[in-house]
């Protein structure tokens, strides 16, 4: 078997590892991409990189400008303040604000002539379509899977027209206001033809909300089905969410043989006046993670938390339960502290059962930084612990870490996807 440490005299080895991690392509689990067929619902081109909420949330901070002063400007007025409070009159070191200069220099544009009117008319000449596929080639993306809501007024009328067959993308199936705002969903569901009642356990509405999520699971083919919850999300509780859970969701899961993804900890319009930008985090009560697990031990659950001190928890949870799978560095643990701090924890508990990043992106072009950033610091810790294994008298071949990357990359994943319960 030969060693890719006997190899090191001719590359290093760890040149060989950053290079597998470099080149290995990635499956993004969750992003809120879509398809060119869902026309605006993809946001793509340098205005909607600087104007991302993460973007308008730090600019809001260095700058006395009324909320609604700014958010009554265009997008294009929007990202003129942010490129000038965020980039000029301040240096872009922020991890959201990096991201946009790592794109932008990987598109081989010219980031330190500070000069936007140019960054936009190269921007105007590119075509969605190429755009795509040269986004997902910076970034190593082989598959793209969407966040898809039939509660969302834009998208739902794409899908009921003509489901777009675009091989780079896959989709999931999101149900937040499913679980989370039933009063309001249930007339939704009954104008769509469904039959529900008022009362969430009913018989009546629990078969009708199957038929819901079969119709829909169907449509789009969705790979998982997925919703975010509040930090103080109850299993078992009486209420609505856990109710329709355990009665509709996980039976449908089963019966699609579909992992459940529930991504907890979210504190939705912490500040409303920041709109998308306003979602805080809080610490997870992971008992009903725990829960669910052990009493559905036929159903597959994917899960990411929000806060920093769940992390370590949910990764003795995976210890313990195989039908659990956990996956990214969600949103405020989208940094590079918390990747390399997360992802060597799971790497140290779980082996490579696990997946360390999805992007998360909602422009396009963010997969470029997002996924160039992530490599990075992963490849590091792969050196670091193949290097710890050669100390032992281990030698790991060139084979065997690609075939962990590939684990890493999307393929543990697909693996879970398909595994029986
Ligand atoms: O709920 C989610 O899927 C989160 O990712 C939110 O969309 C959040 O606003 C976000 O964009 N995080 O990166
Ligand atoms: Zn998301």
């Amino acid at each position: 078997m030969k060693s890719i440490l006997s190899e090191a005299s001719r590359v290093p080895f760890a040149a060989q590892v950053e290079q597998i991690v470099a080149s290995t392509p990635v499956f993004d689990i969750h992003t809120h991409l879509y398809a060119p067929a869902f026309g605006e619902l993809l946001l793509w081109g340098v205005d909607d990189l600087l104007t991302y909420h993460y973007l308008a949330a730090e600019t809001f901070r260095q700058v006395d400008l009324p909320y609604e002063k700014f958010w009554a400007l265009s997008r294009t007025e929007q990202a003129d303040v942010i490129w000038e409070t965020l980039f000029l009159e301040h240096s872009p070191i922020s991890e959201a604000c990096r991201g946009v200069l790592t794109t932008l220099h990987a598109f081989g544009l010219d980031v330190k002539k500070r000069d936007l009117p140019a960054l936009r008319k190269w921007f105007a000449s590119q075509k969605v379509d190429d755009h795509i596929s040269r986004c997902m080639e910076l970034a190593g993306v082989r598959t793209i899977c969407m966040t898809n809501s039939p509660f969302d007024d834009l998208e739902r009328p794409v899908w009921e027209k003509t489901p777009p067959q675009d091989g780079r993308f896959v989709a999931a199936l999101r149900i937040d206001p499913l679980l989370l705002s039933w009063a309001e969903t249930a007339p939704r569901l009954a104008e769509w033809g469904y039959a529900v009642g008022p009362d969430a356990s009913s018989e009546k509405t629990i078969t009708a909300v199957r038929k819901f999520l079969a119709d829909w699971t169907k449509r789009i083919q969705a790979r998982y089905v997925m919703v975010s919850l509040p930090p103080d999300f109850k299993f078992p509780a009486t209420t609505a969410a856990a109710n329709l859970i355990e009665k509709a969701v996980l039976p449908h899961c089963r019966e699609f043989g579909l992992p459940f993804a529930m991504m907890p900890g979210v504190k939705r319009a912490v500040n409303p006046q920041l709109k998308l930008a306003g979602d805080g985090s809080g610490l997870t009560d992971l008992s009903a993670v725990q829960n669910l697990c052990a009493q559905f031990p036929d159903n597959k659950f994917l899960i990411t938390v929000l806060a920093r001190e769940n992390q370590h928890e949910l990764c003795v949870l995976a210890r313990k339960f195989r039908n659990l799978h956990i996956f990214g560095c969600w949103w405020f643990m989208n940094i590079p502290t918390l990747i390399e701090e997360i992802t060597k924890m799971r790497i140290e508990l779980l082996g490579t059962s696990f997946t360390p990043q999805h992007s998360d992106a909602r422009v396009l072009d963010q997969i470029v930084y997002k996924w160039q950033h992530s490599r990075q610091i992963i490849a590091q810790i792969l050196v670091q612990k193949y290097t710890e294994l050669g100390q032992s008298g281990w030698q790991t071949t060139r084979a065997e870490v690609e075939r962990d990357v590939k684990d890493l990359f999307g393929g543990a994943f697909e693996r879970f996807c398909e595994r029986n319960g």
